[in-house]
């Protein structure tokens, strides 16, 4: 810990990645951990665009429960302790996530307070957002309808523009990302001398592969999980144990 707070302290601007595992102490289920959602149902069956067009039904199914589950969910530590650095610390910091879940915007309004501006926390969100949604036919875009009834096919929301079926505003697999935020992602690893990783299994590309860039352009990386992953052998500094409680360590 006391290396990875000399890092911090001396770096002169820090891009964040966080996953799954920054939003499990808020009650957030994961994807590959235990109790994660993907021991239950399998990715391709659900987050994929031919998983959606073979039953939507079902893939409603699985997104309208996850929304109802994060509605439930608050920030933790972690999402403060990071919107703290991005909102009021000394170095510019960009935060980049994969999560869907929104739970870093809520943290970045938290931490802003009422009056305050809270986009310096906002992350970039490279898989998307699950409480928006997008039409599947001419993409529009629009805040998710609180309930989805997903009793049948025929109940299913659909666009009021040209009334094809709309779907969760995420990346599935198969699908690219979108150039401009994986772009900024990118740009912002290259250029930060530090990237912090937290809560990641390191698996999914390309956003596995943001940490790489700060490493290529001689910066450090710095992991925080539960357990080592892939990144583990390139990490300067690799602290085990809960988001919740390291990254205000950490960030202090
Ligand atoms: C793409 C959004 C170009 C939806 C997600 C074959 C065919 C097609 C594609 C591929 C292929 N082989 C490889 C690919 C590329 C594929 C990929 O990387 N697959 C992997 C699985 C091998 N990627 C893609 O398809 C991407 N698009 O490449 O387009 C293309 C196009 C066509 C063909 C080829 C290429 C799109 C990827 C985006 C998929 N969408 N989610 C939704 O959420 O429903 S991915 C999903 O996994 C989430 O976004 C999640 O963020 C992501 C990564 O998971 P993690 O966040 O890391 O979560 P996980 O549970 O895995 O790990 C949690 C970690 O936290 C663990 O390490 C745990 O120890 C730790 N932890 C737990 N609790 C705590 C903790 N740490 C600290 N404290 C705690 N308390
Ligand atoms: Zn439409």
């Amino acid at each position: 810990m006391r290396r990875a707070r000399a890092l911090v302290a001396s770096a002169r601007r820090i891009v964040v990645l966080t996953g799954a595992g920054v939003s499990a102490e808020s009650g957030v289920p994961t994807f590959r951990g235990q109790g994660g959602l993907w021991k239950s149902f399998r990715p391709e069956e659900l987050a994929t665009p031919s998983a959606f067009a073979r039953d939507p039904r079902l893939v409603w199914e699985w997104y309208a429960w996850r929304r109802g589950l994060v509605a439930e969910c608050a920030p933790n530590p972690a999402h403060l302790a990071l919107a703290r650095l991005a909102l009021s610390g000394p170095t510019p910091t960009t935060l980049v996530t994969q999560n869907v879940d929104g739970l870093h915007h809520r943290a970045a309004r938290d931490v802003a307070g009422e009056g305050g501006d809270p986009s310096a926390a906002f992350p970039l969100e490279v898989h998307g957002a699950i409480h928006r949604d997008r039409c599947s036919g001419c993409g529009a875009l629009s805040e998710a309808a609180t309930e989805v009834d997903v009793a049948s096919v025929r109940t299913l929301p659909r666009c009021s523009v040209c009334s094809a079926l709309l779907r969760p505003d995420v990346v599935w697999f198969g699908e690219v990302l979108d150039p401009d935020v994986i772009g900024a992602a990118f740009h912002a690893a290259r250029e930060a001398d530090l990237c912090l990783v937290v809560g990641t299994s390191a698996l999914v590309h390309p956003a596995a592969s943001v940490p790489d860039a700060t490493a290529r352009s001689g910066g450090s990386v710095i992991e925080v999980n539960l357990e080592p992953t892939p990144l583990t052998g390139r990490a300067a500094v690799t602290l085990l144990g809960e988001a919740g409680s390291l990254v205000p360590a950490l960030l202090a």
